[in-house]
């Protein structure tokens, strides 16, 4: 049989770790035939709660596990790594500034850059999960000037799914049914889900919207003061009624992410991700930033070329890209880029 695809997986002891590693485990990302070995990184505190995780998924004895190693040392946990999902990041505790958010999560994703450049294998494709994300990969991307910066991506998919399912509610139709939604931007309040482009079994989500709900100016009403909010706020919406924050729904959506990116979009449209930008709809090249995104499979994303933003969609996207040069120049200025 082939050999095994390494996967670090940081924060492995956290909450979403423990979400993820069964799946990825059972072949829920890479497929079932395809044999995968877990290198667990966590930090001293978290090292005992991601031996147990450890443990446990060789309890579950899954015919895809080819092997499981726990370390607190980025060096070990990266070695030879074909896919890194940097989900370990530093919380935002109370009083704390957006400054020392940034500072604090330079110290840890500046350090696994480098680990990821020196020591993960040639065809390594990163995925950032830990907040701030999209700015703890423009850091990793940085400290990594060896690796294609292609190859750095942040998560905005939990918010393309929360979106999608948001859609399928208010048109009462089944989520299987969408396509071509887009989550543009930074994952964070700004973030702009776009469905002016989406469809319904064929027929355009935004003529769908107005039919539902009364009108042109109805949908739009709806669109700026119930679904973008719900869906950019739906984080909250979870820790409120949870209690706890998004675990589950995170792991499935990082799965999907990296599904998607190494097996292919298929004929399903397209799927948002962040990525290193090249300068595609005016955000500056560099940034890394949510697109709507294809891939054929073999870990290249294409940004969808040639979409039309009507003045809404711009001044939107702006805000969110302002918010994105902001935090840029801000771990610029810590010297951390
Ligand atoms: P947890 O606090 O349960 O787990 C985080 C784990 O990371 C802890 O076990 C901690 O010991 C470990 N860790 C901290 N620093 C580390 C380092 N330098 N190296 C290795 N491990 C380290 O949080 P969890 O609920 O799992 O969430 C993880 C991250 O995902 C958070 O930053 C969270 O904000 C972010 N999220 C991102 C989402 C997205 O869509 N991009 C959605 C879900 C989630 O909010």
């Amino acid at each position: 049989s082939d050999a095994p695809v390494t996967i670090t997986i940081t924060g492995a002891g956290g909450q979403i770790g423990y979400a993820l590693l069964f799946r990825i485990a059972s072949g829920a990302m890479l497929g079932a035939d395809v044999p995968v070995r877990l290198r667990l990184l966590e930090i001293p505190q978290g090292l005992r709660a991601a031996e147990g995780a450890a443990l446990e998924l060789q309890d579950a004895a899954f015919a895809t596990l080819a092997g499981v190693d726990v370390t607190d040392d980025a060096a070990t946990a990266f070695d030879g790594a074909n896919l890194a999902l940097l989900v370990g990041a530093r919380p935002r505790g109370p009083g704390m500034e957006r400054g020392d958010l940034l500072a604090a999560n330079g110290g840890i994703f500046g350090p696994q850059g480098r680990a990821i450049n020196d020591h993960a294998a040639d065809d390594v494709r990163v995925v950032v999960v830990g907040n701030p994300a999209n700015t703890n990969a423009l850091i990793a991307r940085a400290s990594a000037p060896d690796v294609p910066a292609e190859r750095f991506t942040a998560l905005t998919r939990l918010d393309h799914s929360r979106a999608l399912g948001q859609l399928a509610a208010t048109l009462a139709v089944p989520v299987g049914d969408l396509r071509d939604l887009t989550i543009w931007g930074n994952h964070s309040a700004t973030q702009f889900p776009d469905v002016s482009h989406a469809t319904a079994a064929g027929r355009p989500v935004p003529e769908l919207l107005a039919e539902r709900l009364g009108g042109v100016d109805a949908a739009q009403r709806h669109l700026e003061d119930e679904f973008i909010p719900r869906v950019a706020r739906r984080g909250a919406e979870i820790i409120e009624v949870r209690g706890s924050s998004s675990v589950a729904s995170a792991a499935s959506a990082t799965i999907d992410h990296v599904h998607d990116w190494m097996l292919g979009t298929g004929d399903r449209g397209w799927t948002s991700a962040a990525v290193v930008s090249d300068g595609s709809y005016g955000v500056p090249e560099g940034l890394v930033s949510s697109f709507p995104v294809t891939s054929e499979g073999g870990g290249d994303w294409r940004i969808v070329p040639g979409l039309e933003l009507d003045a809404f969609a711009r001044g939107r996207l702006g805000a969110s890209v302002a918010e994105l040069v902001d935090e840029r120049d801000a771990v610029r200025a810590l010297g951390l880029i």
